[in-house]
């Protein structure tokens, strides 16, 4: 089902018009009304009367999270207060938060965005749609709220936390949508199991709409498995809307992009160059249309390729591959890259252990040691060690094959390491940072 048909399908040029239409009229806006972007316009030397074609996009200079930081809370609306209907705002490593406003249009916007992505993961106004992402200052929960009344359907605003209640809604109520992390949506499952409640038998759920973290092919397999559904992610970031930017159809081969709104570039993150469709590189968005917020080439550090060829949906919208890492969460052991969804890839396709792991980096002796800590599907495993060495050691080596380094593997009883209602933390990094 399409909510904007029109738009969804239309032909290249007609997405590539309006996208000039709207940049051209985004550069203005924040040349004339956000001091930060006369500046970064003027130092670089390009005025909004230069952008000519789609081209020039890439003589704008890029917009980084600092920032956002560095006009602290409201320094860069492009609109007067009094036009600000709702500010979000996501949370730091450190200090204040990433504060960003919409006026009323833009909320309007970004319902109809996360509605286009919530029917190409098969909602529709039949579905009852439970949300469980928390409520609050993240985007997560608002955005798809909005959009899931927008297309009708009954939304359950259950929030994140309080697992067994959520469950107890999710039968009562007949819930045949799960909206929430990837990670939660696990955790959901096990307490599922714990309270002996079989999807299959006991619940109505029919699709899974995830987000807000990075998750595997793998990971999806077992969403589907234990809550006998189709999932579907979609992507999204507080400064450019919120979740609402990319999201998969039923198809599940790439996230269609909401172009129109979103010009989306992959650079790479070391000379800024644009890259090619189909060259891994970061993330870099432009939202054209925001009024309160028109953010020009944002760097996301987010690290992804463009697929431009048409999806079987009917859909016309360039796609993006599943997100592999963030270009700052990727690790560096002993100077090989890695991503924690190449440890998580690992991890998945082993019976034995369950997808709840984390992932400790240390230095010992001047040499960096990756510790992967794995729990145990069963128990009983636990009293066959010759059975627990060899699954040590298949992880381990499976492990070395992709990473091409040595990793110690901990393997820990069923149902002890720490379950996430939000955004999963697995990676504690406990080297000096110098
Ligand atoms: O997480 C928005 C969102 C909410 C998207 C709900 C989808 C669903 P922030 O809190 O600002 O916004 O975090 C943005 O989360 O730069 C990515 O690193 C990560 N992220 C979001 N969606 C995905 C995804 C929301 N599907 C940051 N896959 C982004 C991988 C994702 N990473």
């Amino acid at each position: 089902m399409f909510f904007e048909e029109k738009i969804e399908t239309a032909s290249r040029e007609t997405i590539e018009n309006l996208q000039l239409e709207r940049l051209k009229d985004a550069a203005k806006r924040v040349y004339e009304n956000v001091p930060l972007y006369k500046k970064k316009f003027d130092d670089a030397g390009i005025k909004p009367e230069d952008i000519k074609s789609l081209n020039d996009l890439k003589k704008l200079p890029f917009t980084v999270k600092d920032d956002l930081r560095d006009t602290y809370p409201f320094g860069m609306f492009a609109v007067p207060k009094e036009k600000v209907v709702r500010v979000h705002a996501s949370s730091g490593t450190t200090g204040k938060p990433t504060v960003v406003g919409y006026t009323q249009n833009d909320l309007n916007m970004w319902s109809s965005v996360m509605a286009r992505l919530c029917c190409a993961g098969g909602v529709t106004p039949h579905d009852t749609a439970q949300v469980a992402f928390g409520y609050g200052l993240f985007t997560g929960a608002f955005g798809l709220h909005y959009a899931l009344e927008k297309i009708g359907a009954m939304v359950i605003p259950a929030s994140s936390g309080n697992t067994e209640k959520q469950i107890m809604l999710m039968k009562d109520f007949e819930t045949t949508v799960l909206i929430s992390t990837p990670s939660y949506a696990l955790y959901i499952s096990e307490v599922m199991e714990q309270m002996g409640i079989d999807p299959k038998k006991d619940l109505k759920l029919k699709y899974g709409l995830f987000g807000a973290e990075a998750s595997t092919e793998e990971m999806r397999a077992q969403l589907e498995e234990r809550l006998n559904i189709t999932a579907t992610e979609n992507y999204g970031l507080s400064e450019i809307i919120g979740p609402g930017v990319s999201g998969e159809c039923t198809h599940k081969c790439g996230m269609h992009i909401n172009e129109d709104h979103f010009i989306v570039e992959i650079i790479d993150p070391k000379t800024g160059e644009v890259l090619p469709d189909g060259t891994p590189g970061e993330v870099v968005i432009s939202a054209v249309s925001k009024e309160a917020l028109p953010i020009l080439r944002y760097r996301t550090k987010d690290i992804s390729y463009l697929i431009p060829d048409k999806c079987s949906c009917g859909r016309t919208l360039k796609r993006m591959a599943k997100i592999t890492g963030r270009s700052d969460d990727m690790l560096i052991i002993r100077g090989v890259n890695v991503f924690p969804s190449q440890i998580e890839s690992v991890l998945l396709s082993s019976q034995d252990v369950e997808p709840h792991y984390e992932i400790i980096v240390r230095r010992e002796n001047w040499l960096d040691q990756l510790e992967v800590l794995v729990e145990l599907a069963d128990e009983r495993l636990l009293d066959n060690y010759s059975k627990l060495e060899k699954l040590q050691n298949k992880i381990k080596s499976d492990l070395r094959t992709i990473l091409s380094i040595d990793a110690t593997v901990t393997l820990v009883q069923p149902a002890t390491l720490k379950r996430f209602q939000g955004k999963a933390q697995r990676v504690t990094d406990l080297r000096e940072k110098k």
